[in-house]
């Protein structure tokens, strides 16, 4: 049986333990971790100083120790050492770390790793490594580990670890960009807080790229909105698994209609866009099928259906993407629909619409009809579950059961939170829609 004491610590004593590397009954090599110590200027791993079973730990987190203080009882007999490739990253040997982190104080005949306490500077300012010229076997964990550009004392790798950080992807603020314990906290403090915005911690962030090592780039900072925009479509597609329906509305009749109201409203300085005919048929629709006009409640367990229908609408603006809320649209003739929207549209497109009249939607409808493009998959709202896209209607050649005859067809895409909604119940709605869409008279009914 063999007592391991405490190496020459350089002068320092009543070091504090702040970690044990192995329980009693584990087995270790001769290089291997046994206890870390850490002073106000740095952290040491102290090894073991044989190969064998560890019986008897000697110390606890928290101790104080001086130079030879008994720490452990080794048995040298119970045991080989463990063979190299169950080591875990930071026991490897000390020749694997870059030349310039090896203490420059060894004996001859014997190496860096057998002779120096592990030195991991805890603040740049007071770097400076345990003199160690006398000292007894220890193995440099600081830039050990299974990448070796990583420069990270033990104690820094445990931390990281513990808190799942990926040490590659953190940069030390030490002496030769060595990782320090605050480099892993603001590390995790950054992504927790990326992560809380998002909705979505645990989510692997996009590696950093430099892109000018392509080409030349410049930076343009994204303005309140469009920062705005791309939290709430971040939280949207990490929250909600949702599915996009297709479908498409024969309007041929409702186009028909609408150039006749057209001109009949243009002396009242009305135009009546294709927009709010599909908001009053959607809102018909909502009312029809409720589940489509609710919210999950937090836990997801519940569902709050609503007795009102107040429907999003996605206003394209110089700043980004807006969505006044247009109230109670089940209640209102399309008239009123179409001053409203122009109203609406004309505030967010100023920046003058309050933030009021963006909130209690039940519902989105995007648009993107004006422009063109087939279908598209747009995004659900949350705590909204349906979301529907109008994309160009166009003529197309439609089989009547005798002959291809043109009609108006107006593509819609209805996305959709499959948590509450399930793809048949999706279809049934939009098949409603489309029957609405192509005879109006549905929905005075
Ligand atoms: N198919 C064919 N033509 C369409 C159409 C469609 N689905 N939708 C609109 N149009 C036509 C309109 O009838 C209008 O034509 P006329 O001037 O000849 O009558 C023209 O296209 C312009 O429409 P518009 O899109 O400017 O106006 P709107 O009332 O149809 O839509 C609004 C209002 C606020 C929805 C729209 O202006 C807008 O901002 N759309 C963009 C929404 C958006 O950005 N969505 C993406 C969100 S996710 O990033």
């Amino acid at each position: 049986m063999t007592t391991l004491k405490i190496p020459d610590l350089g002068g320092s004593s009543q070091v504090e333990v702040i970690e044990l590397m192995v329980q009693a009954g584990e087995q270790v090599s001769a290089d291997q971790g046994v206890l870390v110590l850490e002073t106000d200027k740095a952290t040491m791993e102290i090894p073991a100083e044989q190969a064998g079973v560890i019986t008897k730990l000697l110390v606890k987190v928290g101790d104080k120790v001086s130079t030879g203080d008994a720490f452990a009882e080794l048995d040298a007999s119970a045991a080989a050492a463990k063979p190299a490739e169950e080591k875990p990253a930071e026991e490897k040997p000390a020749e694997e770390k870059p030349a310039e982190e090896k203490p420059a104080a060894a004996p001859a005949g014997k190496t860096a790793a057998e002779t120096t306490p592990v030195t991991t500077p805890a603040a740049p300012a007071t770097a400076q490594p345990v003199p160690s010229a006398s000292a007894p076997a220890a193995a440099d964990m600081a830039s050990a580990s299974s990448d070796d550009s990583v420069h990270a004392g033990p104690a820094v790798r445990k931390l990281a670890r513990e808190l799942g950080a990926d040490l590659a992807q953190i940069k030390g603020s030490g002496n030769r960009g060595r990782i320090q314990k605050e480099d892993v906290h603001a590390f995790v403090k950054q992504r927790m807080q990326s992560g809380a915005a998002s909705g979505g911690s645990g989510v692997p962030a996009v590696p950093e790229i430099d892109f000018s090592q392509f080409g030349p780039v410049h930076t343009q900072p994204l303005n309140n909105v469009k920062r705005a925009t791309a939290r709430a479509m971040t939280i949207a597609n990490l929250n909600v698994p949702q599915v996009t329906q297709f479908d498409q509305a024969d309007i041929t009749d409702l186009e028909a209609y609408r150039v006749q109201q057209n001109a009949r409203y243009a002396k009242q300085g009305i135009k009546f866009s294709l927009v709010p005919f599909v908001l009053k048929a959607l809102a018909h629709c909502l009312r029809e099928f409720p589940t489509f006009n609710a919210s999950l409640n937090r836990n997801g367990e519940e569902l709050i259906l609503k007795d009102y229908v107040h429907i999003g609408v996605a206003v394209d603006t110089p700043k980004g993407l807006l969505v006044p809320v247009l109230r109670d649209v089940d209640k209102k003739t399309v008239t009123e629909i179409t001053q409203e929207l122009q109203e609406k549209a004309v505030l967010a497109r100023e920046g003058k619409l309050p933030l009021a009249q963006m909130q209690g939607g039940c519902c989105s409808l995007s648009s993107l009809g004006g422009i063109g493009g087939t279908a598209f998959t747009p995004i659900v709202n949350p705590p909204e579950v349906a979301i529907l896209g109008l994309s160009k209607a166009t003529m197309q050649p439609v089989w009547d059961g005798q002959s291809f005859v043109p009609r108006l067809m107006l593509p819609l895409s209805l996305s959709y939170d499959h948590r509450v909604i399930d793809g048949a119940e999706a279809a049934r709605f939009s098949q409603r829609l489309v029957a609405c869409l192509q005879d109006l008279r549905e929905i005075i009914m």
